[in-house]
């Protein structure tokens, strides 16, 4: 019988993705498409103007880009579109689970309805197990750079209009905006029921995973990956097995980190860390949770038990229900006995 190599198929095992922002899942070609639709004039000629924009040298140089490209995203079949078009990707790549965050104040500042957005990924999600194998549910994520009390207005209008959200997240700028300027945020989602995270430790400090855990009640930390700036607090993480949904491709290009070489994702699996693998902006970031798990393994030699820790992680801290979790812990252990035999 013929032996192969392990393939980039296999490299990647089935996981739930954890971090993932709906907007930043809009490839340069949808963006065409959609100003076309919408009679929107680019202020860029052709893809390959555009495309080159895609140089980032920090978070923020990618949130100018990130926030004008939204610019095409208008009526609620432009965010079931796009949303739709993500889940045939992920589900291409063996994402069986996804938490989706998207950023309704990025489009109620730039006037469209919070419905619009809302119910248009929405409706996207409510079939996406039965059209793509996924589960999934939403996650309404606040700007961290706009105020605590847009942020509460925007979640008081959520709640009212009984939106099918699961939990609050908190992204964008982080530096100079800590997690302490949203206490009140994550006081009245827990009085809602409702799941947290935040991103901390990105580009900001270990400080800042502190104030998520202790000042937000945070369940989960996106990025947290510098954490591994303070061992007290690794001790905690590890101790807590508080989940890191750490984006290394992201990483790389917003430069959190050098290279995919420099990467702390070994260290931090080593050191007991619940870490997971996620794509966090796959469109800007150059790839899907299944290109992450490539190129990581192409660098690191991530062995088929550490990529299956990686994935049993990704679902262990999830907040899907314990049945589907049963599930796809069962596929992560089918896939690990046939990707190390
Ligand atoms: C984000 Cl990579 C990243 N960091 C913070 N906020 C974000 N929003 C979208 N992508
Ligand atoms: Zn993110």
């Amino acid at each position: 019988m013929e032996t192969f190599g392990e393939s980039t198929a296999t490299a990647a095992p089935p996981v739930a993705e954890l971090h993932l922002h709906i907007e930043g899942t809009l490839q340069p070609e949808l963006i065409f498409a959609l100003a076309e639709r919408n009679g929107i004039q680019l202020p860029y000629a052709d893809l390959d103007e555009l495309r080159a924009l895609y140089e980032f040298t920090d978070l923020q140089s990618f949130l100018n880009l990130y926030y004008a490209n939204m610019a095409v995203l208008q009526t609620e079949q432009d965010f079931a579109d796009l949303t739709r078009a993500y889940l045939a990707r992920a589900a291409a790549g063996g994402v069986r689970h996804v938490e989706v965050m998207m950023d309704p104040q990025a489009h109620v500042s730039r006037g469209i309805a919070l419905e619009t957005c809302v119910n248009g990924v929405a409706s996207a999600l409510t079939t996406s197990e039965e059209e793509f194998g996924v589960s999934s549910l939403l996650i309404a994520a606040f700007l961290r750079d706009m105020s605590e009390e847009s942020a509460l207005d925007v979640l008081e209008q959520l709640l009212a209009m009984d939106a099918p959200i699961a939990g609050i997240g908190l992204d964008s700028a982080e530096v100079g905006n800590p997690p302490s300027k949203f206490e009140r945020l994550y006081r009245r989602a827990e009085e809602a029921g409702l799941h947290r995270i935040a991103h901390a430790g990105e580009e900001g400090p270990a400080s800042y995973v502190y104030e998520a855990l202790d000042l937000l009640g945070v369940e989960r930390i996106d990025h947290g990956i510098r954490c591994m700036e303070d061992s007290v607090l690794v001790d905690r993480l590890v101790a807590e097995q508080i989940p890191l949904t750490v984006c290394p491709l992201s990483n790389v290009r917003l430069r959190a980190v050098d290279t995919l070489a420099d990467h702390p994702l070994p260290a931090m699996l080593a050191a007991g860390l619940n870490v997971s693998v996620n794509s966090d902006d796959p469109a800007y970031f150059g790839g899907y949770v299944d290109d992450n798990f490539a190129q990581l393994v192409a660098v690191h030699e991530l062995s088929a038990r550490d990529r299956a820790r990686l994935a049993s992680n990704s679902v262990r801290s999830s907040f899907a229900g314990e049945a589907r979790k049963a599930e796809l812990l069962a596929e992560v252990a089918e896939w690990e006995k046939a990707a190390g035999a």
